[in-house]
């Protein structure tokens, strides 16, 4: 069966329950616009996002002095390289903000760099106890000790549920200074990074709490983010004008951990292409999280351009991914057979060459899809189609998936190739994530977001 059919077929079959949930939906709408109007919430936030070409990391400018900041999405502090000047304010040790960030310490096994006399540019007469957190590099697992300090930051508003670009409002988040070799690795124009996780001193917890919009918040790598209860809108082929993504994409349950990782339930892997359909003999228990002991499970992450699998995991999946690539399946038209290049083009391990069609809409190459079968209180699986994994490199497709160490925490992490151009809400007062899947297939994408059309 060629692959868009099978996209539309899971489409019109998912457009059902969509429907239906907007139906139920309209009164948890109703009801929430009244909660939202009588606690005050503030107008939600919306960010540009950019891509770094050389580090493929993913950045966002809030800061009001535009300079980039990383996106994180297990970062638990907002950090950047404090000015020498005008020198920057402190937090004082007994204080609540103090005390959260005394709960966190160094992440478990960085290595820590040097923060230099970080203190020296602190302003006079600030109290000899300055709160000092923990900034951690997460690309090369370098940590430091930095101030506490004031950051300013200054992006667009939006309003009533328009997705209108309203003017910049200014406002400030507790971040900590770091030295400048703990930014070794990032795009040369970052000066720190923004955290996104679930613990208190992220962006996206910080926002929530000063403005008091919900915790929640969206990604639409490498397009846009915003904060808060907000809708949006893209097209959708099968209806006229601008639809509200929100709800019209699967949830899943978000996994609760000690850690900052998001998690998501897998409970299996398969391939499939061409009416051939393999699930990939994992270990018994492989994915499950132990939530003791942060390890194993599928996570979310934007620190590493492509996903990892622990080799366990990656030797049941590629022999699955092997398995369908090559064989033929029920294709009258194919007549060069799909070969694995061996050795693979660094950095990745599965490489293919062979007369792959492109599609027309959308305009991708027809290649197998990778389904993360979910668990419970999923509404639909998680299935990964070429643009979010395939690389073209060399007249060769390679899987964007590497293998990692055997001690790597997580046992499959989702790296930015997975995520990007697939609308990922976070609505963590739910502890659920909405996932679009690549929306190249839902004949849309990021950039033609309303956002983008301000
Ligand atoms: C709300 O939306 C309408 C258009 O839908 C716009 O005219 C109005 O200015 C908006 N209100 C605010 C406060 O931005
Ligand atoms: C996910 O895939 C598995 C295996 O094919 C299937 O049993 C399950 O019903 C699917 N889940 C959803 C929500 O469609
Ligand atoms: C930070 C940010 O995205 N600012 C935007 C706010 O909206 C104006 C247009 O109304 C843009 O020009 C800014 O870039």
């Amino acid at each position: 069966m060629p692959l868009l059919d099978h996209v539309m077929h899971q489409m019109s079959t998912s457009m059902i329950p969509a429907c239906y949930r907007v139906i139920v939906c309209w009164w948890v709408v109703l009801l929430l616009s009244c909660t939202v109007a009588t606690s005050h919430g503030q107008p939600p936030l919306i960010s540009r996002l950019a891509k770094d070409p050389a580090t493929s990391l993913y950045t966002i400018t809030v800061k009001a002095d535009k300079s980039p900041l990383v996106v994180d999405l297990a970062g638990s502090l907002v950090w950047s390289t404090c000015p020498s000047s005008p020198k920057h304010g402190t937090v004082p040790c007994e204080s609540t903000t103090c005390d959260t960030a005394k709960q966190q310490g160094p992440a478990a096994g960085c290595r820590y760099v040097d923060g230099g006399r970080f203190w020296e540019n602190r302003k006079p007469g600030s109290s000899w106890c300055a709160c000092t957190a923990h900034p951690l590099n997460p690309v090369t697992r370098e940590c430091s000790t930095g101030d506490l300090t004031s950051v300013a930051m200054s992006t667009n508003t939006t309003t009533n549920g328009t997705m209108d670009l309203r003017p910049e409002e200014p406002f400030a988040v507790v971040g900590a200074c770091a030295p400048a070799r703990l930014l070794r690795s990032l795009p040369a124009s970052a000066t720190g990074i923004a955290g996104f996780s679930r613990q208190p001193l992220s962006l996206p917890s910080q926002l929530a709490g000063q403005r008091g919009f919900g915790k929640n918040f969206a990604l639409c790598l490498p397009v846009f983010a915003t904060f808060g209860d907000t809708p949006v809108y893209m097209p959708l082929p099968s209806s006229p004008g601008l639809v509200d993504y929100r709800t019209n994409i699967p949830y899943t349950p978000l996994l609760s951990n000690a850690g900052g990782h998001y998690y998501i339930p897998v409970k299996g892997i398969s391939v499939s292409w061409n009416g051939v359909h393999v699930t990939a003999q994992l270990p018994a228990g492989v994915l499950d999280l132990d939530s003791r002991t942060g390890r194993g499970g599928v996570a979310l992450s934007t620190a590493t351009p492509y996903g990892t699998m622990r080799p366990d995991v990656f030797e049941a999946f590629a022999k699955a991914f092997d398995d369908v690539i090559t064989r033929k399946g029920n294709v009258p038209y194919r007549w060069l057979p799909v070969e694995r290049v061996v050795p693979a083009v660094k950095p990745f391990e599965l490489c293919y060459r062979g007369s792959f069609t492109r599609l027309r809409r959308p305009s991708a190459y027809d290649l197998p899809y990778i389904t993360l079968e979910l668990g419970e209180g999923a509404t639909w699986n998680w299935t990964l189609y070429t643009d979010n994994y395939m690389v073209e490199v060399d007249r060769a497709m390679c899987v964007g998936i590497l293998p990692t160490a055997m001690d790597s925490k997580p046992a499959v992490v989702l790296g930015g190739r997975q995520l990007e151009n697939n609308l990922l809400v976070f609505d963590l007062d739910n502890q659920r994530l909405g996932f679009s899947q690549l929306l190249d297939f839902r004949l849309t994408s990021c950039s033609s977001s309303k956002f983008s059309r301000n």
